[in-house]
């Protein structure tokens, strides 16, 4: 294997060696990680024809896309896209990591977006009381989003950020003055410019506060997928949010989309939180400037193929100390796997799971998915969770069982999960 992969021009000469290269460090790691779709399709990408007529500017953008796979070898997918563009003009790569990825065997699924939650659980009522919780639960429902003004936030730089940020000031005022949100505009970048104020400036202090209260996304510069496909570049220029007067809505500005807009609350309804996200949404896009960037085939467009789609994640926080008890998520992953959700920390991603075996628990599915259909299956995930969670231990197996209590009871399965999340 040759040199790192490390071209900065875009000339002909090094396009020759950055192919190489690629290709040669791509082959090397699927022999140790074969699931990095980032290397399993970049090979045959470049040597198709449509990787071999890209421009040299445009090499150097895929290069961009893909460096995150390359240098973390882990990866499940290793690729971000840079501008919305990008899906389209690397089609070929994309498309096959991202129909790998979202289990679409036809090959020719196109996304459909649909909000219409009336007819889920009872009359559009989603009630946790009736899985048994009696206490309330912690409910999140986030949706990723960008405009299409904009580069992604790998492409970005500091001054672009600024930009962004100074252009939603004015999204943001206009939702600090509407009495159904108010609220406050919270800022981690330094200044403007040079001797340009920023007039929405926290402390360090307020900034930990905030993440603590799971209302601010953690230090993204600790994180090596993102540092290497430059979407934490320039930190903490052009990042913050925005959190309405009853704190349970809440837009994030520069995080791995440019916005990440939720609603969060504690209860018992899990539509309450949809719903609410719903007509945010709708508040937010009426907004002069804000025009969000979509594809075809794919629906909302956001940085990392796995968020493609709805870009929703709904999550709950949810105690299971019995599939816990270990003291890690193990157990609770196996049993989640197939019952398509994903278990996160109580930081969120890449986080530990609660002292008290409280853990973050979501649909894993994002594309080829309607809306409405994610917040139902959160409710159904939740209940067969509960149900593993409050099965009897089982009793040591007799000499010699009867042939039905030795079948394994299998937890319903129904789809093929992407390994990576
Ligand atoms: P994302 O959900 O945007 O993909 P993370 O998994 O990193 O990102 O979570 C971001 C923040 O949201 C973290 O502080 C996490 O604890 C918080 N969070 C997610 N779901 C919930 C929930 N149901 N209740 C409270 N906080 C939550
Ligand atoms: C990977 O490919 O494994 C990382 N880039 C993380 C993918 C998970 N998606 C995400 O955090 N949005």
């Amino acid at each position: 294997m040759g040199g790192a992969v490390s071209v900065e021009e875009a000339t002909a000469e090094n396009r020759e060696k950055l192919v190489g290269d690629l290709k040669g460090k791509a082959t090397d790691i699927l022999t140790r990680f074969p699931d990095n779709r980032c290397c399993k399709y970049l090979i045959p990408y470049l040597d198709s024809e449509e990787g071999k007529a890209l421009s040299n500017e445009d090499l150097l953008t895929f290069y961009q896309c893909v460096r995150t796979g390359i240098d973390n070898e882990d990866s499940g997918l290793g690729c971000y896209a840079m501008t919305p563009d990008d899906y389209t003009k690397f089609g070929g790569f994309f498309n096959a990591v991202i129909r790998d990825y979202h289990g679409d065997a036809t090959g020719t699924a196109k996304h459909e977006t649909d909000w219409d939650a009336s007819g889920v659980g009872e009359g559009g009522v989603l009630d946790v009381r009736k899985l048994g919780f009696d206490q309330e639960l912690s409910m999140r429902v986030r949706v990723g989003r960008n405009l299409k003004a904009f580069n992604l936030p790998g492409k970005m730089d500091q001054a672009e950020r600024i930009k962004f940020e100074q252009q939603m000031l004015g999204a943001f005022q206009a939702l600090v003055d509407n009495p159904d949100y108010g609220g406050n505009i919270y800022s981690m970048t330094p200044n403007f410019g040079e001797g340009v104020e920023n007039p929405n400036k926290i402390s360090d202090e307020k900034y930990q506060e905030l993440v603590d209260a799971h209302v601010l996304f953690k230090d993204m510069d600790a994180d090596p997928f993102l540092k290497s496909a430059g979407i934490s570049s320039d930190w903490p220029y052009g990042r913050g949010c925005w959190q309405s007067a009853d704190g349970q809505c809440i837009i994030w500005f520069g995080e791995e989309d440019q916005l990440r807009i939720m609603c969060m609350k504690k209860g018992f309804l899990l539509n309450e939180v949809f719903d609410r996200l719903n007509t945010m949404l709708k508040t937010v896009e009426s907004i002069e400037g804000i025009d969000f960037a979509t594809s075809d085939d794919y629906g909302y467009v956001t940085s990392c193929p796995s968020n493609l789609g709805t870009g929703m994640r709904a999550s709950v926080h949810v105690k299971i100390p019995n599939l816990t008890s270990d003291g890690t998520d193990a157990k609770a992953k196996e049993v989640c796997n197939p019952l398509g959700l994903s278990v996160r920390g109580t930081g969120g991603e890449h986080t530990p799971i609660g002292a008290d075996g409280t853990v973050d628990i979501s649909p894993r599915a994002r594309l080829f998915i309607k809306e409405k259909d994610i917040i139902e299956k959160l409710y159904k995930g939740i209940e067969l969770l509960m149900a593993q969670e409050n099965k009897p231990a089982e009793a040591p197996p007799a000499e010699a069982p009867p042939a039905e209590v030795v079948a394994t009871e299998e937890a319903p399965k129904e789809e093929a999960p992407p390994a990576a999340e």
